[in-house]
């Protein structure tokens, strides 16, 4: 198998097979090429329910271009840029913006001969469109928070007739080492730029292997957004990996923004900070001048129209609210998702997949899913298994499900181009394949050889597709198997870049150059239907991929790719989940202990214990990697293992809450400090340590042989309780913890509540007959709060019949409340609380009485430590969904 990995990537090839900005014809064209001086139309403006419209000129080129703009009622503004008189359309992005805004209407404030303001809402936001040269501004009060154009950078290739013979070779031909790309279109890019003013902090723009804050890419290469296969992906890199979310976020103390630029085809981002630092350093007498904080940033893509919306926060919950509305919220997952998955490339056999199902059993190891990869199938044709090592499919299915358990399968969009296969028929007779620039099916190869490739951005081939998942059609798959889509960008050995060639040609005539970074977000959107579809559409599904778009977050989970057994890939992955949380892609994890190379078992150790506190937890590796199972590494390396994985799953109820949460509020469970912490600047470029909900903060240990470590606690006024000892230190400081091999350092912050399971878990669905405990912690004037979400875990009852249930615990002056919160849901259940640790009780309380539905029910057993002010009641038998209450006086 090592020489089918080499011969994907070729040492001499390496990665000179992808591009860098300068082999990219457009992007060389925009960066090269003029200011060009449009003008606003003023006289031109018409205002709509929707907004307001302008035309746009272009005196040199005499391009016109229409610009439209629109606020909602949720503090968002889109631009919009098209042109005025098309020879043909431009591609505009579907089926990602879930929900077109519900627009403001708009009133003309103040006109003068060079621009014209614009208000809506309470008159607190304006827009102000200047003639020459053309700007708009986006206001706040007085404050001008966004300078669409302040550069002069905006571009639109107005598209063209094709001439009669092909002379400018970049302008309708591009050639890359031996790849020819033919531009049915000639130049169509776009570009803009935007000065954020006040901000000297961006993140977002998922995926690259970097910093969670951007970097300034002045003297280097601008991040690309260009989904690709990257095998072992170098480190620090702003080149293109495998999904993109064309997501900025900005933030200063008192806000948070965003810009999203709606666009599929290849884009790229530059950024650049004042002051630069240089500016920063220099003599007290140039400080003086002070030169005032902006980022600048300029969009570039390949084709399609300028969508840019605009999203003015102005708080990091209400941004994440913004753009959730915008783009959809993340889809609730089944509880067993959120458990431990324990995947290879490949477990050979049915034999093998139930020896590694037993040793989690009998090493006392929690786990909820197995993955099976490309070799369970027939020849690499998927949707089949191969005969010799999984003959019985279903019953290997029925074995895991009787202990609750499930099983994950490959699927990748390219079908092996086999006419004896009825699958690779029905979809060529069905024309689900996308087609190359000739109008013949488009061939290229990947695992089976020589393969076509669904058209995912059709309809009907996405029905097609789905309906392939049923149970009758889907031979010897049953409801507990769910879905892996990896290849996704797509991956093609032969193609350009390893991808397809921008000139294949999709349904409706829309070049792959159009919709290049859609092509896994639909391949994921359909395997989602169809397992829905599947069950009737009643189960919640589950689906991994690895290629990814604004927007994936509706349909499931995505991992990083192929990452390597190193102390830097374990640390680099923080920083990438947190820029995908902040992009709206909550669920989402990297390959724990590394996919290629052998992890040492220290870091193997350290892997687990980071991937316990993260969204999406998999264990996985390459195929010519030793085995790595967590009993396989002596009696301290599982056993530091299972008390990871234990841990993750009595932290299940808080995680599984936070779903909920990313779920009806758009705020990621994977929080960046500063997100909990707008107003703390030392926390804006801290991507070591991250949140998880607004109650852990957590600081993974990604070094060899560390023995202390150093945690940033923010807040001057806060409190954090270390998770293992209870001890309490005051915020505002760094703590110098001393680490073990079993140390993970985790706070809780004073002012939550947190409920996790008590006992050991087997799978997930543990959580059912295990009682709680809470744990209450207290900031400084002795109060604390929090939330637990509850359902069936895994049907969609919770949104058609409103059966879940969601309470509050809240304490106040010695008083802890159960109650619910908010929307009353009719799930009940029988979980119990059995236990309320309160931190942060200086003195021994004299009593501690409990209340049910407002009748005393009992004096409650409880031991007062003082060392750590650490309170527990223990023997409670308190419904959780009852209301009750706790007095400590
Ligand atoms: O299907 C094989 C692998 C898979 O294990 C991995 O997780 C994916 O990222 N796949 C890539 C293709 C082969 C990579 C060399």
């Amino acid at each position: 198998m090592e020489e089918d990995v080499v011969s994907v990537v070729p040492e001499d090839e390496g990665k000179d097979k992808f591009k860098k900005s300068e082999h990219v014809a457009f992007y060389r064209r925009q960066i090269q090429g003029p200011n060009l001086q449009h003008r606003a139309l003023l006289d031109t403006m018409v205002l709509t329910e929707k907004g307001a419209r302008f035309e746009l000129l272009e005196p040199d080129k005499q391009t016109r271009l229409l610009l439209s703009m629109s606020p909602s009622k949720r503090d968002t503004v889109r631009i919009l840029i098209d042109e005025l008189r098309p020879v043909k359309a431009r591609y505009r992005v579907p089926d990602v913006v879930t929900e077109e805004p519900q627009c403001e209407q708009l009133r003309v404030d103040r006109r003068t001969n060079d621009s014209v303001t614009l208000t809506w809402s309470s008159g607190r936001h304006r827009v102000r469109v200047w003639h020459f040269p053309f700007r708009l501004e986006i206001l706040c009060e007085n404050e001008v928070l966004v300078t669409f154009n302040a550069k002069s950078k905006l571009w639109f290739e107005t598209l063209q007739d094709p001439p009669s013979e092909l002379q400018d070779d970049s302008l309708w031909k591009e050639t890359f080492r031996q790849f020819v790309d033919l531009k049915a279109n000639g130049p169509s890019s776009v570009g803009a730029d935007l000065r954020l003013h006040g901000f000297r902090h961006v993140y977002g723009l998922p995926e690259h292997s970097d910093d969670l804050q951007l970097r300034d890419t002045r003297g280097g290469e601008p991040y690309r957004l260009y989904n690709l296969d990257v095998f072992a992906y170098d480190l620090f890199s702003r080149l293109g990996l495998y999904g993109s979310v064309p997501l900025m976020v900005a933030h200063k103390p008192d806000r948070t923004l965003g810009v999203f630029w709606l666009n599929a085809s290849e884009t790229f981002v530059n950024v650049q900070y004042f002051p630069t630092e240089q500016q920063d350093d220099q003599s007290p007498l140039v400080r003086r001048r002070k030169v005032e904080p902006q980022t600048d940033v300029r969009w570039l893509s390949e084709s399609g129209v300028i969508d840019c919306t605009v999203l003015l926060g102005p708080n990091p919950q209400q941004l994440f609210g913004q753009y959730a509305q915008l783009t959809g919220f993340q889809a609730l997952p089944p509880l067993f998702a959120l458990g431990y998955h324990q995947s290879r490339w490949n477990y050979d056999d049915e034999a093998d997949v139930k020896a590694v199902d037993a040793g989690f059993d009998r090493h006392d190891i929690p786990y909820d899913v197995i993955w099976l990869d490309i070799e369970h199938t027939d020849g690499k044709r998927y949707f089949t298994w191969d005969p010799v090592h999984f003959p019985q499919p279903a019953r290997l299915q029925l074995h895991l499900e009787k202990k609750k358990r499930k099983l994950v399968v490959i699927s990748d969009p390219h079908i092996k181009l086999d006419p004896d296969w009825s699958f690779y028929c029905e979809a060529r007779d069905g024309g689900h394949f996308v087609k190359d620039r000739d109008g013949q099916i488009y061939k290229g190869t990947c695992w089976p050889g020589e393969s076509s490739y669904l058209d995912f951005s059709s309809p009907a081939t996405r029905a097609w597709y789905s309906s392939c998942f049923s149970l009758d059609k889907y031979k010897g798959s049953t409801s507990s198997l769910f879905v892996w889509n990896d290849m996704n960008e797509p991956s093609v050995f032969n193609g350009p870049e390893q991808t397809m060639p921008k000139d294949a040609v999709h349904c409706g005539g829309w070049e792959h150059r159009d919709l290049h970074n859609l092509y896994g977000f639909y391949q994921h959107m359909a395997t989602v239907d169809g397992l829905i579809t599947r069950s009737g559409g009643s189960e919640r599904p589950f689906v991994l991929s690895r290629s990814f778009f604004a927007g994936s977050q509706r349909f499931g989970a995505i991992w990083t790719g192929d990452n390597v057994a190193s102390w830097e890939y374990l640390k680099i992955s923080v920083p990438m989940l947190l820029s995908l949380s902040l992009a709206g892609i909550a669920f989402c994890g990297a390959d724990v202990g590394g996919f290629f190379q052998d992890p040492e078992p220290e870091l193997l150790v350290r892997w687990y214990q980071a991937a316990a506190l993260q969204p999406f937890f998999r264990g996985h590796s390459a195929k010519m990697m030793k085995r790595r199972e967590p009993w396989l590494f002596g009696e301290e390396v599982t056993a530091a293992i299972r008390t990871a994985i234990q841990q993750r799953y009595c932290l299940l109820p808080y995680w599984y809450s936070l779903f909920h949460q990313a779920h009806t509020c758009g705020l990621p469970p994977l929080r960046p400090l500063w997100v909990e912490f707008p107003r703390e600047q030392n926390t804006f470029s801290v991507d070591h340590q991250y949140m998880i909900g607004g109650a852990l903060l957590v600081c993974p240990v990604t070094e060899p042989g560390v023995q202390e470590v150093q945690v940033l606690l923010p807040g001057s006024g806060e409190i954090w309780y270390d998770v293992d000892s209870a001890e309490a230190t005051r915020g505002g400081r760094t703590l110098s913890l001393p680490v073990t091999l079993n140390t993970v350092p985790v706070f809780q912050r004073g002012g939550s509540v947190i409920c996790r399971s008590v006992g050991s878990f087997s799978c997930t669905a543990d959580l059912q007959l295990l009682p709680l405990s809470i744990t209450v912690a207290l900031n400084c004037e002795g109060g604390a709060a929090g939330q637990l979400y509850l359902d069936d875990f895994h049907s969609f009852r919770y949104r058609d019949t409103k059966s879940f249930c969601l309470r509050r615990f809240d304490m106040l002056s010695g008083r802890l409340l159960c109650r619910a919160a908010g929307e009353e849901g009719t799930f009940d259940c029988d979980l119990v609380v059995q236990s309320v640790t309160v931190l942060g009780i200086k003195s021994k309380p004299s009593s501690v009485t409990v209340h049910v539905s407002g009748v005393k029910d009992s004096s409650a057993v409880f031991e007062h430590i003082e060392t750590c002010c650490m309170l527990t009641v223990s023997s409670l038998n308190l419904r959780v969904t009852t209301d009750w209450e706790m007095l400590i006086s």
